[in-house]
């Protein structure tokens, strides 16, 4: 353990120089900037890696028009700190996007974050060196780093994707991703404007393209069940309101299954035991509240198919009633379960397909074929246009760990390990990669919660373990293969008795070609949170410590 950020510098056989830090960070999104913070505090010497030019992460990539977040901005915000949730104030129910980036640069400025950090700089290699224990970290700028913790806090969704279509790189006019957003921003005035894909990303997109541009043209593959977010500036006495019991709502908030939303009403119920009556002022009731927690108006939409079936017909009625062109209407319908995508919340997205200039093509019978120099050909129809703008998602939980060559204990690969699907203990940790954590990895809630939270639960995990390691004087920490069998089982088995297994979506993977189908994310937040405190208590059983 060291007490400055910077160290001794040491010679690489290859020429390179080094510098010694006690953890490498990978990422200055939320979880990386706030690893930072707590290993510092703790006295640790750190380096954090980020490609970006700032701070921020996905909220720092993700800047499309209509970018927001769809969890509310008093539960979206790190609560470690108690003077900074006092001092921030936010101003919707649901932030936008520069104002999330607005706070990520804040914390870093108020907590120094940024001189140990090394933007523009990518992690190509990272290699555990067992005569040392001590990962080698080789950067893009050519330049390496010896540590003795590794972190990957690369994010869950920041590995963008782009659909297999051939001529992609002929098209001449403007091609974009949502998740690769140039800064300076696009001019769309003017122009004709096609986008692909209808997931969270395109459908908060196309409300604001439509009014930006002067003809829009949506290729859906899938459509969308999606529920109005109802934003909407934050009243300042719920603010107050808030503010003067913060630690209370977050709490109240860390029992939630999501780690989110404890102040929206609960239902422990059957669809099946209330009348109609009821079951319709309950969806009711939910879609004028708005939110994603639309799915917990009873206790079984998302485990019971005849249960889902009620909530995909209540949503399909109100497709039916906004959007005015009945044949329009029927192509954004959706037959599938509802949830086992992620559910999406909107602003006016259905009533954007009765705009004169929005025009929907449903590509799920006449595939896309090809993307021309002037737009694009699927089997039956040419399309011209000025932009093309790739809503296409992400290789999600695993896409940005792969992306980088790590090299474990006997020369294993991460992408050798994992090329069944992932595999961790507790979402953390890889037998086989000592001293490596992965923050909300795959096998963890993440996504299916409170992002911010469950990266501040992971975040202090991992220092309260570096820190306990120290104090028994052991060097290494690294995950038992039966404790990773026993952890893969609980997360399959959790997911099996859901609906989520049940459609083609990231959280199995299923949205890039070639990848095992696996749910990645783990469903429960509270029990989690519980088991990983359980492991510590207990010495960090299903860890082999050194
Ligand atoms: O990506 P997606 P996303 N031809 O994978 C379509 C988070 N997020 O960026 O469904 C035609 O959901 C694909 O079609 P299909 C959030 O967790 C959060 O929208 O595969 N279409 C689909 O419609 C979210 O879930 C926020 O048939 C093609 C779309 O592209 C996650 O990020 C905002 C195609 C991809 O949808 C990912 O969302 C934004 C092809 N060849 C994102 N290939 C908020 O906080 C793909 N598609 C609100």
């Amino acid at each position: 353990m060291s007490n400055s950020s910077s160290k001794s510098s040491e010679g690489f056989s290859n020429g390179l120089t080094s510098s010694d830090v006690d953890v490498v960070v990978v990422g200055a999104g939320f979880a990386g900037m706030y690893m930072l913070h707590r290993l510092r505090m703790c006295g640790y010497s750190v380096r954090v890696f980020e490609a970006g030019t700032d701070v921020g992460g996905t909220w720092y990539w993700n800047r499309y028009p209509g970018a927001r977040c769809d969890v509310e901005s008093l539960e979206y915000s790190y609560s470690f700190d108690a003077d900074l949730e006092q001092d921030w104030e936010w101003t919707e129910r649901y932030s936008s996007q520069p104002e999330i980036l607005a706070y990520a640069k804040h914390v870093a400025d108020r907590f120094d974050l940024r001189s140990d950090i090394s933007f523009e700089t990518r992690v190509e290699t990272a290699d555990f060196d067992e005569s040392t224990n001590s990962w080698r970290i080789q950067t893009s700028d050519g330049g390496a780093t010896v540590s003795r913790f590794f972190v990957m806090a690369t994010g869950c969704l920041s590995s963008t994707t782009l659909p297999d279509i051939p001529g992609i790189e002929d098209f001449e006019g403007t091609t974009i991703h949502t998740g690769q957003w140039p800064k300076e921003g696009v001019q769309l005035k003017d122009k004709r404007v096609a986008i692909i894909g209808t997931g969270s990303s395109g459908v908060q997109a196309i409300p604001v393209l439509a009014e930006e541009c002067k003809e829009l043209t949506v290729f859906q593959r899938t459509p969308q069940y999606t529920i109005p977010a109802r934003n909407e500036p934050l009243e300042t006495a719920r603010q107050v309101d808030v503010k003067s019991r913060y630690r209370e709502f977050r709490e109240a908030n860390f029992a939630m299954p999501q780690a989110l939303g404890s102040e929206i009403p609960k239902f422990n119920d059957s669809i099946h035991d209330v009348s109609e009556e009821e079951r319709l002022r309950r969806f009711e009731n939910a879609w004028e509240r708005g939110g994603t927690l639309f799915m917990s108006s009873f206790n079984d939409v998302l485990v019971d198919e005849s249960a889902n079936e009620y909530a995909q017909d209540f949503v399909r009625e109100k497709i039916s009633e906004i959007v005015e062109d009945p044949e329009v209407a029927a192509k954004l319908t959706p037959e599938h379960i509802i949830g086992c995508k992620r559910l999406v919340i909107d602003t006016d997205y259905f009533a954007t397909f009765n705009r004169p200039n929005v025009q929907l093509v449903d590509v799920s019978g006449d595939p896309i074929q090809e993307i021309t120099s002037s737009g694009l050909a699927t089997q039956e129809k040419d399309f011209e246009f000025d932009v093309l703008i790739f809503a296409t998602g992400f290789d999600a939980m695993t896409g940005s760990i792969l992306r980088v060559a790590i090299t474990g204990r006997d020369g294993l690969t991460i992408q050798e390990k994992w090329s069944a699907g992932p595999r961790t203990y507790l979402g953390l940790t890889v037998p086989g990669f000592p001293n490596m954590f992965a923050i909300s990895g795959p096998g963890s809630p993440s996504v299916l919660t409170n992002m911010i939270i469950s990266i501040e639960q992971h975040v202090e995990w991992i220092s309260d373990c570096i820190r306990w390691l120290d104090t028994k004087g052991a060097s290494t920490i690294e995950a038992l293969p039966a404790a990773e069998d026993d952890w893969v089982d609980h997360v399959n088995a959790k997911a099996e008795r859901t609906l989520f297994p049940g459609c083609n979506s990231w959280y199995l993977g299923a949205n890039v070609p070639g990848k095992t189908r696996v749910f990645m994310p783990l469903l429960g937040f509270p029990g989690y949170v519980r088991r990983c405190n359980q492991v510590a208590e207990n010495d960090y059983e299903g860890f082999v410590v050194q």
